[in-house]
Parts: C-alpha cells; sequence; structure tokens
C-alpha cells in the first residue's frame, strides 16, 4: 500500500509539473536537423514551432563560442514557422540560438547546432 501511493504521488507530481510545459512549445520541424553535418548550408534556417511563438532573437555562434554577424531583425508578429536567412559559413562548428516568446508571454531559449565540411 505505502508503495502505491508513492506512485500515485509521483504521477501526481509529474502531471503537474508537465502542465505548464504545454504552453511552452518548441521547435517540432527544421530544415537543418540538431547535429547535422552538412557538405552545404542552406539560404536560410527554417524551423517551425507547435503553436505560433514570437522570435525575439536568433544568433549563430562559432564552436569557438565568436558571434557571427547574421543581420536578424525580429519578425513583428508571431508564427509558427520562421524563415532566417543564414550568412555564408566557412566550414566548421556552428551553434543556432534563439529566444521565443510563448503566448502566455514566458520566453523560451532554443539551440540547434551545425557541422559545416
Ligand atoms: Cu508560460
Amino acid at each position: 500500500m505505502y508503495t502505491l501511493k508513492m506512485v500515485t504521488a509521483a504521477l501526481a507530481s509529474v502531471a503537474i509539473m508537465a502542465a505548464p510545459a504545454l504552453a511552452h512549445t518548441s521547435v517540432e520541424m527544421a530544415n537543418i536537423a540538431d547535429a547535422a553535418v552538412l557538405e552545404t548550408l542552406p539560404d536560410a534556417f527554417s524551423f517551425s514551432f507547435g503553436q505560433p511563438v514570437g522570435l525575439i532573437a536568433f544568433s549563430i555562434r562559432t564552436g569557438t563560442g565568436e558571434t557571427v554577424e547574421t543581420g536578424f531583425q525580429p519578425p513583428k508578429a508571431p508564427a509558427k514557422t520562421f524563415s532566417v536567412p543564414l550568412p555564408d559559413l566557412a566550414p566548421g562548428r556552428y551553434t543556432f540560438e534563439w529566444r521565443t516568446l510563448s503566448k502566455d508571454g514566458h520566453p523560451m531559449n532554443g539551440k540547434s547546432s551545425v557541422e559545416l565540411k
């Protein structure tokens, strides 16, 4: 009986933890998969969320942590899909980092890495 109570309590706490996360949608599809190794970089990074979000920041970092100039301008309207033009990049490892604003006003960070051959 004691064990069953413990399990029930554990399940309940998982459910409570999961509820707010539903409003915080993350990337569901992208034209460059996380950890992709590419010969050629697409002209843009296109990524989609489960629900409309505001894309408030997008940046690219090199493998040594330097920021690459992207000229990113945050779109004015929330959307489910964004297409961020990518600069010409030399071979190397890069991390795309973004920040979105959920419908409920909470910011969320996301990132994806790519290796360019
Ligand atoms: Cu929230």
